[in-house]
Parts: structure tokens; C-alpha cells; sequence
């Protein structure tokens, strides 16, 4: 049996406010249309693919909170990408604002098997940015206040090939993410983004170095989508990868709009670093790693 996932990195330009569902969703379509014209197991979509960034805005009225959120998935309007999945056989992930019926908001991402049954999901655990109104930023990033902090850690599941899971945006950032994933044997991590060129407190912050680490030290290939582009005035990075587990980046989106990134992905690479040098089981200390779930920040020396 095969062991090659071939996976499609569907980056998606700029999505303005006034973009309707309807309209990204068929930008989403016709990505999945291509990627299928390429033989692909899955295609994986950005963080918050439905919409623009709305937590770039400090909002007060609650119906206009409301309209950047989904109550149900599929719906009417996402529903012609399960259609089409089913259609093609073809996978996907994708990343959503979700409101759940009692009242919860999650930064989501699922993953939808090729007869396009959900047989995954996430809640986005590392949410940065700010809960407050901070004028004196020239966007907000208020992911604290729009979100709950996930509750489902993170899994891993079979079903398109190999051990898959995700993680979103700024959990690439934390060795934490990755290492979950890894103690569970992932062979390849799924992760969307919407990343601001500058962060307004640290315009020079590094986004591809850690997803090749993550990569290299779990063993694992990891896919890393954005959302890119100028939206809003706000100018997003591009620069989606596919990232082997020897931690090269294998393939790069070029372009800053809707643009797709093939690459041929073989699971058993991930073997040779999880027998060896990252054998888990053999080389692991878990007894010398209490202080990280034990305490959350950082303190000092003492004396
Ligand atoms: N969406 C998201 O998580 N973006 C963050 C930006 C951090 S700036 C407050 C990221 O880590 O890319």
C-alpha cells in the first residue's frame, strides 16, 4: 500500500469584508478543482477562511460580531465544498469562526475526509494578541476577545492516508503544539494562517524557521496555508510551504493571492527520525520536563 499523500496548500488572497461566503466559497472550489486536477488526497484551506480577519476590528455590536461566525458545518453556503469533495474524492481542512449552540466561539479548523465526513476537529489553544481596545495600534489583533481558549488539545486521526492533525496560525510558534501531536505518531500537521506583516509590539518576527523545526523534531511533515494579501489595508503575509520532516521546505507559494502549492508527500520519510534520533520512547525524559505543565511563565534564577 502507498504510503504518499499528495496534499494541495490552497493560499487564499485577501478576503475583504464585503466578500460574501458565497464568493470565497467558490475561490475555495475552484482551488479544490485544481488541486483534484493534480491527484490530490487533500487540500488544506487558511485559519478563518470564510471571511476577512475580523479580529483586526474592535467591535461592540453583537449581530455584527455574530456575522463572522458559523453556527453549523456544512452550511448553505459551505455546503458546496462538501459537495465537491464528495465529487472529486478529495479531502480537505479548513479553518472557521465557530459559534456552538451553547453560545461557546472557537478559532476552528476540521478535517473532512474524500466522502467529505468531518472526522476531525481543533480549537485553537494559542490565541495572541489582546483582549482590550488598544487604539494606539494601527489594527487591533483581538483574538482574546473573540475567542475561547480551545478545549480539545490536540488529536490525531486517520483517514486520509496517515496519522494527520492540526494546529493554527500562532500555535506554530510553540514547541508545545507540535510535541502533542508527535507523542501520538502525527505524520503530517495541517495548519492554516492570517499573519500581519508587522505586528505592531514586534515587526521582525520569524514565521517559516519554526514550522521546519516543529517538522524536524517530530519526525513529520507539516503544511502551513495563509490567508495573504493586502486586507482591509492590513498587508498579510504569504509563503505557504510544504516542510518535509527532514525540515526542508519543499515547495513555496510564490504569489501573495489564491495560489496552489502540489507536493508529493511520502509518509515513511517521517521513519527514519522517528526511530532514531526522535525515538520518543527510547530517548525521552518526561520526569525532567515537569516545570513545562507544571508552571506557565518564566521566572528567574534564584541567587
Ligand atoms: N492569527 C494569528 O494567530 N496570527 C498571529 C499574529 C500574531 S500578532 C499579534 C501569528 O502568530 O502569526
Amino acid at each position: 500500500m502507498s504510503r504518499i499523500v499528495t496534499v494541495g496548500a490552497a493560499q487564499m488572497g485577501a478576503i475583504q469584508r464585503a466578500h460574501s461566503r458565497r464568493e470565497v466559497v467558490s475561490r475555495m472550489v475552484e482551488l479544490m478543482r485544481e488541486a483534484a486536477s493534480h491527484r490530490c488526497d487533500l487540500v488544506v484551506f487558511p485559519e478563518l477562511t470564510l471571511t476577512t480577519f475580523f479580529p483586526r476590528w474592535w467591535m461592540e455590536s453583537q449581530e455584527e460580531i455574530d456575522s463572522f461566525y458559523e453556527r453549523e458545518m456544512p452550511s448553505n453556503e459551505t455546503a458546496p465544498l462538501f459537495n465537491e469533495s464528495a465529487r472529486l474524492g478529495i479531502g480537505f481542512s479548513l479553518g472557521y469562526a465557530e459559534l456552538t449552540p451553547e453560545g461557546q466561539r472557537f478559532n476552528t479548523a476540521i478535517l473532512v475526509n474524500k466522502s467529505a465526513e468531518i472526522v476531525g476537529k481543533y480549537r485553537k489553544i494559542h490565541l495572541p494578541g489582546h483582549a482590550g481596545h488598544e487604539p494606539w495600534r494601527a489594527f487591533q489583533h483581538l483574538e482574546k476577545r473573540y475567542f475561547e481558549v480551545g478545549d480539545l488539545s490536540w488529536g490525531v486521526w486517520n483517514g486520509l492516508g496517515g496519522p494527520m492533525g492540526m494546529m493554527i496560525c500562532n500555535d506554530r510558534r510553540w514547541p508545545e503544539s507540535y510535541r502533542v501531536m508527535g507523542l501520538q505518531s502525527v505524520e503530517m500537521i495541517l495548519l492554516g494562517y492570517n499573519t500581519p506583516r508587522h505586528n505592531p509590539p514586534a515587526p521582525d518576527h520569524d514565521n517559516q524557521l519554526v514550522m521546519q523545526a516543529g517538522a524536524y523534531q517530530n519526525g513529520t511533515w507539516v503544511v502551513g496555508v495563509a490567508k495573504c494579501g493586502v486586507e482591509e489595508g492590513c498587508e498579510m503575509i504569504g509563503g505557504s510551504s510544504i516542510i518535509a520532516p527532514t525540515g526542508e521546505v519543499i515547495g513555496q507559494a510564490l504569489t501573495q493571492e489564491d495560489e496552489l502549492v502540489v507536493a508529493r508527500c511520502d509518509l515513511d520519510l517521517t521513519k527514519s527520525y522517528k526511530t532514531t534520533i526522535f525515538n520518543f520512547d527510547m530517548h525521552r525524559q518526561p520526569d525532567q520536563y515537569r516545570r513545562i505543565v507544571e508552571q506557565r511563565g518564566a521566572v528567574s534564577p534564584q541567587g
